[in-house]
């Protein structure tokens, strides 16, 4: 990661104490992000302060924007509930010196700090049964805490970020110019996507025929965007808010299958490594529905799998796009990286078509 002069960035915004150290936090694909410690009187206080990825978030003041509003939001809903330790269950936005809720720096980077969740972690691989279940109900929860955002709508901080027919055609065209004459070393995945971008048609038909809501979702509901506190265990804040914008409460379903059902990293060479626990399956829909089950419709309810499906092909149709394109997207660790991250999703899609029913008849089971 760049070296950036963490110390002076702290400098900037409302943080007490004497800056002391800060170190590089999470493994995130597209932001940096670095805890500060900072020394006041005897006591140490953390901070993390993230730079956002300019290149990806074309409008950081419209992203903060939204932050500050769906945070200020969950608070207030918190309070009025008398909910304890609010300070730990939603993130805190601290202003800069100035007043704004960013500071840009003098390369043009866009910068952000938030006080420290302390006392609990983020994790890669759900742990356990009862962590996914967790992780789903706090999902559940942070959408039906912004089931009443007041209006105007969010900004969308990315376009068509989940649109599949957009990400298809995103696709084609990275490998009608295979820039990096790469598609020879991706045949398979190439195939294998082209063989099932029909999962991609689905929900924009029943979003055009207004056969499904949209709401305020959280649009990157990996696991490892919950933090778990260490003494309960309980899925106490959902953090890396920039995608939260208008969209189906399907793909934060959906993202919650992709990262939590199968124990294997995304980025997993070993393929036969790749597997799906259907047993990992219900903890994920019993979570989510015992916070979200209110809302949900009908409708969305019969297309939970679905989501599944559709959110697992779209991971592994960008990181292909990507690699096409000589990965200029997510950030990457070695060469092949995303074609390997590619491969564990078209496996986790493949595995999910697989065992359909009996996540189907896990739904059935336990959907009001
Ligand atoms: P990315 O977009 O890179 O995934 P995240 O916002 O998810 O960025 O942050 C990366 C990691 O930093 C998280 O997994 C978490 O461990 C840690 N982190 C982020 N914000 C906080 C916070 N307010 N308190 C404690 N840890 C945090
Ligand atoms: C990115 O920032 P991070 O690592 O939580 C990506 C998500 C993908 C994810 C795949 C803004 O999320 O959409 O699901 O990688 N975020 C953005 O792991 O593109
Ligand atoms: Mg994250």
């Amino acid at each position: 990661m760049h070296d950036y002069d963490i110390a002076a960035i702290a400098g900037h915004f409302k943080i007490p104490g004497q800056f002391a150290e800060a170190g590089p936090c999470g493994s995130g694909h597209i932001n940096d992000t670095f805890a500060a410690v900072c020394n006041e009187g005897q006591a140490k206080k953390r901070y993390a302060i993230q730079r956002i990825n300019h290149n990806i978030f074309k409008d950081p003041p419209a992203l903060m924007d939204n932050i500050v509003r769906v945070t200020d939001h969950i608070r207030s809903k918190l309070r009025a509930q008398n909910a304890d330790d609010i300070s730990r269950r939603v993130l805190t936005v601290i202003d800069t010196s100035e007043g704004a809720n960013y500071f840009k720096d003098e390369d043009g980077n866009f910068w952000r700090a938030y006080h420290f969740i302390e006392g609990a972690r983020t994790y890669d691989i759900a742990q356990s049964l009862e962590q996914i279940r967790q992780g789903a109900k706090a999902f559940g929860n942070f959408q039906n805490l912004l089931a009443d955002l007041p209006e105007p709508a969010l900004h969308e901080t990315i376009a068509d970020f989940h649109n599949g027919p957009k990400r298809f055609a995103d696709f084609t065209a990275a490998l009608e110019e295979d820039t990096q004459n790469r598609a020879k070393d991706a045949k398979q995945e190439i195939d294998f996507l082209k063989e099932h971008g029909s999962i991609f048609d689905v929900l924009p038909r029943l979003i055009e025929q207004g056969d499904i809501p949209i709401r305020v979702t959280h649009n990157d509901t990996k696991i490892n965007n919950v933090m778990f506190d260490d003494k309960t265990g309980e899925g106490i804040c959902i953090i890396d808010l920039d995608t939260v914008m208008p969209g189906l409460a399907l793909y934060d379903f959906g993202d919650l299958i992709r990262t939590t059902i199968s124990d294997a990293e995304e980025d997993e060479q070993d393929l036969s490594k790749v597997t799906i626990d259907t047993a990992r399956f219900e903890p994920i829909v019993r979570g989510y529905l015992s916070s979200a089950g209110e809302f949900l419709s009908k409708t969305e309810c019969q297309h939970l799998v679905h989501g599944g499906l559709m959110i697992t092909l779209i991971m592994g149709t960008r990181f292909l796009t990507d690699y096409l394109a000589g990965d200029v997207y997510y950030k990457t660790h070695r060469p092949g990286h995303n074609l390997d991250r590619c491969r564990t999703q078209f496996k986790l899609v493949e595995l999910m078509i697989g065992q359909r029913d009996q996540m189907e008849a896990i739904v059935s089971r336990l959907s009001p």
